[in-house]
């Protein structure tokens, strides 16, 4: 399997984000909450330097709720802002507001650019592909409405929202492609959406994926809608069960295997598997 795609994105996208750093007071970067080591930018940090970061646990809709209270603590512990969020209703986003504003603040940054009488913290979001970047900005700008452009004539790529009286937030997406070091997360990222589907093979990442669904005790969605017990653990038996329930059939009677492969990412990427988290953060001590 690939491991890594892009490498002359990547270099590109992050000399684009040390220049908009540069503009910030504090980033916020958007992750996964069913993977959110496997789905944060590796190089996030050493590019930001000392911008403060605020991390989004985003579609937290999905994710096993236990799961995800443990890595807000796990993030907190290691001195990092971490609030989840649903960017399709909304849910969390004006506590992320907060939080980049109290980070910002905290870290005793100047209190950002003048706007009249106020003043704003500037803050932009970042994060690999498919987080929720484009729905979390969205969300933003439908409670705040208001747009702000830089001057006109002098910089007209930048627009920023009006988050709150405090806080103003890039329009645009930083996208980071993320390098990938490890099998498993090149399985999450595969398995989560957030790789091309052309650079993998969707039956092999099923496979591989059934390993961290069922030691995190993840198996009841699959077995409930597929009808697989749950310690079957025979990989490819649980992609026959899928091509039987939604009757991928080839000619001939035999089952259509790299198209239920497909469906069952599907299942999987949109919840219909239930709340399945795909990591737990490492225990310190
Ligand atoms: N269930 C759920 N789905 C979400 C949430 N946030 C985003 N999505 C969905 O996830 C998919 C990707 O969302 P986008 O906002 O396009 O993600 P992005 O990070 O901008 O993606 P790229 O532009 O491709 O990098 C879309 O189908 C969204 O509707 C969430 O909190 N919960
Ligand atoms: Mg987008």
């Amino acid at each position: 399997m690939a491991q890594s795609w892009y490498p002359g994105h990547m270099a590109k996208a992050t000399t684009e984000l040390a220049a908009s750093l540069k503009l910030i007071d504090v980033v916020i970067e958007v992750v996964d909450s069913r993977a959110p080591a496997a789905t944060s930018n590796p190089t996030l940090a050493a590019v930001a330097g000392r911008v403060p970061r605020v991390v989004v646990l985003n579609k937290v809709d999905l994710a096993d709720p236990k799961t995800t209270d443990a890595w807000k603590s796990s993030l907190r512990r290691l001195g990092c802002a971490a609030v989840t969020a649903n960017s399709q209703t909304g849910a969390g986003i004006a506590a992320v507001i907060d939080a980049a504003v109290e980070s910002a603040r905290r870290s005793g940054r100047g209190g950002g650019v003048s706007r009249g009488a106020r003043r704003r913290f500037r803050s932009a979001v970042v994060g690999i592909p498919n987080v929720g970047k484009s729905s979390f900005i969205n969300r933003v700008s439908r409670r705040g409405g208001a747009k702000v452009g830089d001057k006109p004539g002098v910089t007209r790529a930048n627009q920023w929202i009006v988050a709150s009286p405090e806080l103003e937030l890039l329009d645009t997406p930083g996208i980071m492609p993320t390098r990938v070091d490890e099998p498993l997360t090149w399985t999450l990222l595969c398995a989560l959406g957030c790789v091309d589907d052309n650079l993998f093979d969707a039956e092999e990442v099923c496979r591989a994926v059934l390993a961290p669904i069922t030691a995190m005790g993840g198996r009841g969605g699959i077995a409930t809608r597929y009808g697989v017990p749950e310690d079957v653990e025979d990989p490819l038996t649980v992609i026959e069960a899928v091509a039987q329930t939604r009757g991928f059939i080839l000619p001939g009677g035999t089952l259509d295997i790299p198209r239920a492969a497909d469906a069952f990412l599907r299942d999987l990427r949109a919840g219909r598997l239930g709340r399945i988290s795909l990591e737990r953060p490492v225990r310190e001590g």
